[in-house]
């Protein structure tokens, strides 16, 4: 198997080495494809062109979210039959403009697909939610003829267009915000749990609902909790329709096994230990991780420093982007890509908390933990009307009560965390803000609601 002859190539990164590139396909083709003639009807061509009787069969590798060869030249007339073998650890197909597909193959499995009498350009692509988009494509081109034109994989195909996202739409009177409260820490020192992949439809602003993949049903996944020391043992269970995986920033470990990817329908066990304090994030581990992380699989586990005080109220915010699909269908990896967002949310709904304020009393002590889930987005957390007499990011005490200075925001990259903490001091209405301004106007805004 390992010394099959059509070892990926380097893909081409110009035109001298998408020439080359094509010099090495025709050989390749050139070793790989058996010519033989045969009398079998053949399927109907996608084109005019005279059969010529003869079948052109090529094998075709899917390794590393590519097709080897990715592009396949044939007579013309020539009936094309590919056999497709797959040897990533994620599941693939292939698709022709046609409508010919193989179905959908697990590591080490082959398909074979007929493509019929080749007369004009095909194009193909592997159909599992966003591999096209990362580039899973296949050319077809009848010897001879212009090289089809290759346009962003993403464009490839008219999509319906996304829904309009209005950030400053109220939403209906049965809208029910997330539950911002931070739980409580539990007494175990043992954090046992099960998490189910769940791919649902589900409202992500007034009238808009999007397909998001999800880890146990809600955007972002549970927050869980716990302190240094402590290890969780996290069953994850795949009740989706395509691969997924996890990935804990909370402890350290060898990605290869409890990060890699599961099929729909099975399990794995993913056990650490929390040795470090902080707020950390964790996604998806399948590739492509922009699009499952973009489309909902993230979330956030606690492990308190062992100084931690307590407050008064304790709130944890999220923040994420959205790149709206077609209404019910999945986030749209080309705007991922292109990080071009509809909107920036906490907790995963466009500008919940504006609607649903978040309460707390003056003269009281309030706890906000916050993520930057991104994918691609800086936060930069405010509350307007406040100051931040304590900040602790990504690991450190940047800021104490104590302390002359204050701060009037929490920054964040993607993936970082920490928490501030302020006291009101008087009833009123205290915006909080993303201050990227951009994004608190597309929904990353949110109000507390002081009495
Ligand atoms: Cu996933």
């Amino acid at each position: 198997m390992s010394a099959h002859p059509e070892t990926p190539a380097p893909r081409p990164l110009g035109g001298f080495a998408a020439g080359l590139a094509l010099v090495l396909v025709a050989v390749l083709v050139g070793v790989a494809a058996q010519r033989v003639s045969q009398g079998a009807p053949v399927p109907a061509a996608a084109s005019a062109v005279a059969p010529t009787g003869h079948t052109t069969t090529v094998a075709v590798v899917a390794d590393g979210m590519r097709f080897h060869p990715d592009r396949i030249e044939v007579p013309p007339g020539d009936r094309l039959v590919i056999e497709l073998t797959n040897r990533d650890d994620r599941r693939h197909d292939l698709v022709l403009d046609s409508g010919a597909k193989t179905p959908a193959i697990a590591r080490g499995g082959t398909a074979r697909l007929d493509a019929g009498v080749v007369g004009a350009a095909t194009q193909g692509w592997c159909s599992l939610p966003g591999h096209r988009q990362a580039g899973m494509t296949l050319q077809i081109v009848p010897t001879g003829s212009a090289p089809a034109t290759t346009g962003h994989p993403g464009d490839a195909h008219a999509a319906p267009a996304a829904p309009h996202l209005d950030a400053m739409a109220a939403p209906g009177d049965g809208f029910a915000a997330r539950d911002a409260v931070a739980p409580a820490t539990p007494p175990g020192r043992l954090h046992r749990r099960e998490l189910h992949v769940k791919e649902i439809e589900r409202e992500v602003a007034p009238g808009v609902r999007q397909r998001l993949w999800t880890f146990d049903g809600t955007v972002p996944g549970p927050v869980l909790r716990g302190r240094i020391g402590d290890t969780f043992e996290i069953t994850l269970v795949n009740d989706g329709t395509v691969d997924h995986g996890i990935d804990f920033h909370a402890g350290a470990v060898a990605p290869d096994e409890v990060m890699r990817p599961i099929d729909p329908g099975q399990r794995l066990t993913y056990r650490f230990t929390a040795t470090r304090a902080g707020i950390w994030m964790y996604h998806c581990s399948t590739m492509p991780m922009l699009h499952h992380i973009g489309n909902g699989m993230y979330g956030a586990v606690i492990i308190d420093p062992p100084d931690l005080p307590r407050v008064d109220r304790e709130y944890v915010l999220v923040q994420s982007e959205l790149y709206l699909g077609p209404d019910g269908e999945p986030g749209d990896l080309a705007k991922m890509q292109a990080e071009r967002p509809d909107a920036v949310v906490f907790n995963g709904y466009v500008s919940q908390y504006a609607h649903r304020p978040l309460p707390a009393r003056a003269g009281e002590r309030v706890r906000v933990w916050l993520l930057d889930a991104g994918p691609n987005r800086d936060s930069s957390f405010h509350v307007v009307g406040t100051q931040f007499d304590t900040v602790y990011r990504e690991g450190r005490w940047e800021n104490r009560p104590t302390d002359p200075g204050g701060a009037q925001v929490l920054g964040l990259g993607p993936a970082a965390g920490g928490f501030v903490e302020m006291v009101f001091p008087e009833p009123g209405h205290y915006p909080f803000v993303s201050h990227v301004m951009v994004d608190a106007e597309r929904g990353a805004r949110g109000i507390f609601e002081v009495r």
